[in-house]
């Protein structure tokens, strides 16, 4: 495979103080809302058309598909990017929003960064080459008791149409845990995983652009990426990130 992982972070870094451009001036921030609780906001849709423009121009072999403008024609390897993931902790000006760009080749993830301009962190990992924040290795924890854990999850299913909407697995196993972190981006909460920051996530109901470059972060630093039945793989519908010593703990109570 032929990129620069120096060439991506310098692209990534301009669309991070694009991003931070719009952060500075929140509360002028044009807001739209895509359904009840799914936001985009101008700088959602400035930030993808950047870095669209110039991963394309630097890798024309490669396609491309963005949360805000959808899929282009070659789809076999392809740019995964969700301009920013956490888009209502965005317009409230809170810290944890995050930039994330994937790299798919034949239905393999090469690459991926997750950059939160707000907090000056990037992290990327490289397939087989292990995962990294701010150039350090970072690996998941070493936490194997439940009972001292803390898991970090998400409600992007929070939605009236869904009948599991997380609620009661959340107070089933924040009962058993020490702490429990709600952080609002779904790449970040991976990335958290993969540092040791948290010991386990999962949410339902995502996209593949919110988690293809965490994910691959998670597997990188030597974690568990299953469905909520433990199947391993990536399942934006069902996403479960452990540090693998927890896994066999979690997995009978999802
Ligand atoms: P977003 O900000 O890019 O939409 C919050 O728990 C997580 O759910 C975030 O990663 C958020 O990403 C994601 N999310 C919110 N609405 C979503 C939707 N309609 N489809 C998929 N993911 C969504
Ligand atoms: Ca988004």
């Amino acid at each position: 495979m032929t990129i620069s992982t120096g060439t991506i972070e310098s692209i990534i870094r301009q669309a991070g103080e694009l991003a931070m451009q719009h952060y500075h001036n929140v509360a002028n921030l044009e807001i739209t809302k895509k359904s009840a609780r799914d936001l985009v906001t101008e700088a959602d849709v400035a930030v993808e058309a950047l870095l669209k423009e110039k991963l394309t121009q630097e890798y024309p072999q490669f396609g491309f598909w963005g949360e805000e403008t959808g899929q282009t024609d070659n789809q076999d390897s392809r740019w995964i990017v969700d301009p920013i993931d956490g888009t209502h902790s965005f317009s409230k000006g809170q810290y944890f929003w995050s930039i994330s760009v994937a790299l798919e080749i034949d239905g393999q993830l090469e690459f991926g960064a997750v950059f939160a301009p707000a907090l000056d962190d990037y992290y990327c990992a490289e397939k087989g080459k292990g995962a990294f924040k701010n150039g350090t290795a970072i690996h998941v924890s070493k936490e194997d008791d439940l009972g001292s854990s803390m898991i970090a999850t998400g409600f992007a299913c929070l939605r009236s149409y869904l009948e599991d909407n997380n609620l009661e697995r959340f107070a089933r196993i924040a009962q058993l845990t020490t702490g429990q972190r709600r952080f609002g981006s779904a790449a970040m909460d991976l990335c958290l995983v993969a540092d040791g920051q948290v010991d386990a996530f999962w949410e339902q109901e995502l996209n593949l652009y919110d988690v293809a470059a965490g994910a691959l972060m998670v597997q990188e630093a030597g974690g568990t990426m299953t469905n909520f039945k433990g199947e391993q793989g990536i399942f934006p519908k069902q996403v479960f990130a452990t540090n693998g010593l927890l896994l066999p703990q979690l997995l009978p109570l999802m």
